[in-house]
C-alpha cells in the first residue's frame, strides 16, 4: 500500500478549509527565472501549491532547471518572511515530466485515453526514475473532457463531454475503486468552456478523494463556481501568463470556501 506523503497530508489538511489555488507552470512557456519569478507572484497572491508540467514537454534537463529554480525561490521566501511550505509538484504528460527535485508528483493515469500507453504504459516506465529517486507519489485520475485541447490531442483521448455529468461520475467511481486518492476534471489549457458546475457536483457527491478542476478558469466567478460546486483545488495556468495577473489570481484564491 502507499502511504500519504507529507505533502498529500498537507493537501487534505489544507483543503478541509476550502479550495485552495494552484499555480500551474508549463516548462515550455517560461524560462527557470520566468517561472521561479511568477510561481512567486502567485503564492504571494494566495496560491498555495505550484504545480509543473505540460503535455508537450521534451526536455527533462529543461524541467529540472525549472523546478530547482522554483523551489529555491520558495525556499527562500519560507526562510524569509513565510511560514508556510509551498509544494511544488510535477504533473506530468509523459515520462519527461519526472523530476528528482520535485517535493511530490501526482502520479496519473490518463483514464479516458483510448492509447493504454497513456493509461499505465508511461507510467512504467517513468516509475522506476520516481522510486529511486524517492519522490513522494500522489495517485492520481486523470480525466479530459472535450477534444480540443493539447491534453486531449498528445493524450489520444476520448473527450467526456461536458454536458454528460453522468459519464463523468463512472469515471469518477472507477478511479475511486481503483485507489485513486485524487482525481483531476480537466477542461483543456485555454479552454473557453471550464468544467460545469454539474459535472463538478456530480462527481463530488460519489467522490471523496482531493478533486482536482483546472483548464479555462481566468475569472473569481468561475472559480467561486467551482468551489462551490466541490472541487477541492483550482489550477490557474494560463493566467499567469498575462501581465498584472496577481489581481485577478488574488481574487480568485479568496473564492468563497464551501
Ligand atoms: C491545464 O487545467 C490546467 O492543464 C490549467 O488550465 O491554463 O486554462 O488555466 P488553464
Amino acid at each position: 500500500m502507499l502511504e500519504l506523503g507529507p505533502v498529500e497530508k498537507e493537501l487534505l489538511h489544507e483543503t478541509k478549509k476550502g479550495a485552495i489555488v494552484a499555480a500551474l507552470i508549463d516548462p515550455e512557456d517560461f524560462s527557470p527565472k520566468q517561472a521561479a519569478a511568477t510561481a512567486a507572484k502567485a503564492v504571494g497572491v494566495g496560491a498555495s501549491l505550484v504545480l509543473v508540467g505540460g503535455s508537450t514537454l521534451a526536455n527533462q534537463g529543461r524541467l529540472d532547471a525549472i523546478v530547482r529554480s522554483v523551489k529555491s525561490h520558495m525556499e527562500s521566501r519560507q526562510g524569509h518572511n513565510e511560514s508556510r511550505r509551498i509544494p511544488v509538484v510535477l504533473f506530468p504528460g509523459n515520462i519527461t515530466g519526472v523530476s528528482r527535485y520535485a517535493d511530490a508528483i501526482l502520479f496519473s493515469s490518463l483514464l479516458n485515453s483510448t492509447n493504454p500507453y497513456f493509461i499505465v504504459g508511461a507510467q512504467a516506465l517513468g516509475a522506476i526514475e520516481v522510486y529511486k529517486s524517492k519522490i513522494e507519489a500522489i495517485p492520481m485520475g486523470y480525466l479530459v473532457f472535450g477534444n480540443h485541447s493539447a491534453a486531449s490531442f498528445i493524450g489520444q483521448v476520448n473527450g467526456l463531454p461536458a454536458s454528460k455529468p453522468s459519464l463523468a461520475v463512472i469515471y469518477a467511481l472507477a478511479a475511486k475503486y481503483l485507489g485513486m486518492r485524487t482525481l483531476y476534471l480537466e477542461a483543456g489549457s485555454g479552454s473557453g468552456e471550464p468544467i460545469p458546475q454539474e459535472t463538478i457536483r456530480a462527481v463530488r457527491k460519489v467522490y471523496d478523494g482531493i478533486l482536482i478542476v483546472g483548464g479555462g478558469i481566468t475569472t473569481p466567478e468561475a472559480a467561486t463556481t467551482a468551489a462551490k460546486a466541490g472541487a477541492d483545488i483550482l489550477v490557474i495556468g494560463n493566467l499567469l501568463q498575462s501581465s498584472g495577473f496577481e489581481t485577478t489570481l488574488e481574487q480568485i484564491a479568496k473564492s468563497p470556501r464551501r
